[in-house]
């Protein structure tokens, strides 16, 4: 069933009362948070991922994106779609869609859809959409559409070493915040990360969750590390095209298209692209600038902003808390 053509407002209602009747706690985002099954939400986007999971309908071919943020989502997004339209739109071609939008605008988050005040009801909207539909999610696993498993439609995982995502949300909050606004001192923030507490946090559930099931159903949950993209972008590239169906060819390979993929979604070249320097992204309740989503983009980052012990205190329970999943992050 979709979201009925009375409008979004009405049909987020329900959840809106239940979201509203959530444990919620102020945390390091500019927003307060909601706990639903083990998991703290911004709070505006709670009732628009409740929707989400009882309504969407997946479709065999869509792909959806998924991560924690801050783990390289917009980089996902970039590569997914080059890798997934390279056929109509040549990665080294100079009118590539990603170079007059943000991967934001061409890979939009489901929650995007449900979220109220909107124009048109998102059932019509997404029963629009040509296939292949890609979409991107930070939600839990537990809480994907109940119509994602078994549809035979494909999940992409981006992790991150947490010491990086939290010290890129940080960056990321106090860049965005509105004026005015206050977030917690860093090692308050730092606290509140460790203690699961961030968005869509904690990142170790969010992690074992996604990683479990890709072990479990390989050919439909793919689990890729940030860290592995960087050092092995071909190769990672070329796995992830294996994976959505549509490997590169022998002749595709000669010619260089998966390098042509990583240069085009390459942090620089997006910097450089106008949509992303000026561009704005979010809706009514909460919108950014684009130029907020480029960084630095560096593997261990985190060294210049916490220090050996934080980081091994983070380590510390990360590791213990992924005990028995049999993921590590150990090393990376
Ligand atoms: S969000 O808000 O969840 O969508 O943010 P997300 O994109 O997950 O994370 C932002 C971090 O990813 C870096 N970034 C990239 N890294 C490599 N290549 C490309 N193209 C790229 N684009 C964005 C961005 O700089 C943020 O990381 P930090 O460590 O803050 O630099």
């Amino acid at each position: 069933m979709f979201v009925g053509e009375s409008g979004c407002a009405d049909a987020l209602s329900k959840y809106e009362a239940l979201a509203a009747s959530l444990p919620a706690r102020q945390g390091l985002g500019i927003t307060p948070y909601r706990k639903y099954d083990g998991f703290w939400y911004p709070e505006h986007l709670m009732a628009p991922t409740l929707a989400v999971r009882d309504t969407f309908a997946a479709r065999p071919t869509d792909v959806i994106l998924a991560t924690m943020p801050k783990s390289g989502t917009t980089w996902l997004k970039a590569v997914v779609y080059a890798v997934v339209h390279r056929g109509r739109h040549a990665p080294a071609g100079g009118r590539h869609p990603l170079l007059a939008s943000s991967p934001h605008d061409l890979v939009p988050f489901l929650h995007s859809f449900y979220e109220s005040p909107r124009s048109a009801p998102p059932g019509p909207l997404l029963e629009d959409m040509p296939s292949p539909r890609l979409f991107a999610v930070h939600t839990p696993f537990t809480a994907l559409p109940a119509s994602v498993p078994g549809s035979g439609c494909r999940v992409v995982y981006l992790c991150r070493d947490p010491k990086d995502v939290f010290v890129s949300l940080r960056h990321f909050l106090d860049e965005i915040k509105p004026g005015g606004s206050d977030i917690p001192p860093f090692a308050e923030a730092f606290d509140q990360f460790c203690g699961g507490v961030s968005p869509f946090g904690p990142v170790w559930g969010h992690m074992a969750g996604y990683w479990e099931e890709s072990v479990a159903r390989p050919g439909e949950v793919m689990f890729l590390r940030y860290e592995h993209l960087k050092e092995d972008a071909v190769g990672t590239v070329r796995r992830l095209a294996e994976f959505l169906g549509c490997p590169f060819t022998d002749e595709e390979v000669a010619s260089g298209v998966p390098e042509a993929v990583i240069a085009l979604c390459s942090l620089d070249r997006m910097r450089s692209v106008q949509a992303n320097q000026d561009g704005v992204h979010g809706t009514g309740r909460l919108s950014f600038k684009n130029t907020a989503f480029f960084r630095k983009g560096e593997v261990g980052d985190w060294k210049a902003h916490i220090t050996t012990e934080m980081a091994q205190k983070l380590d510390g329970i990360v590791e213990e808390m992924l005990r028995g999943s049999g993921l590590s992050l150990a090393g990376k």
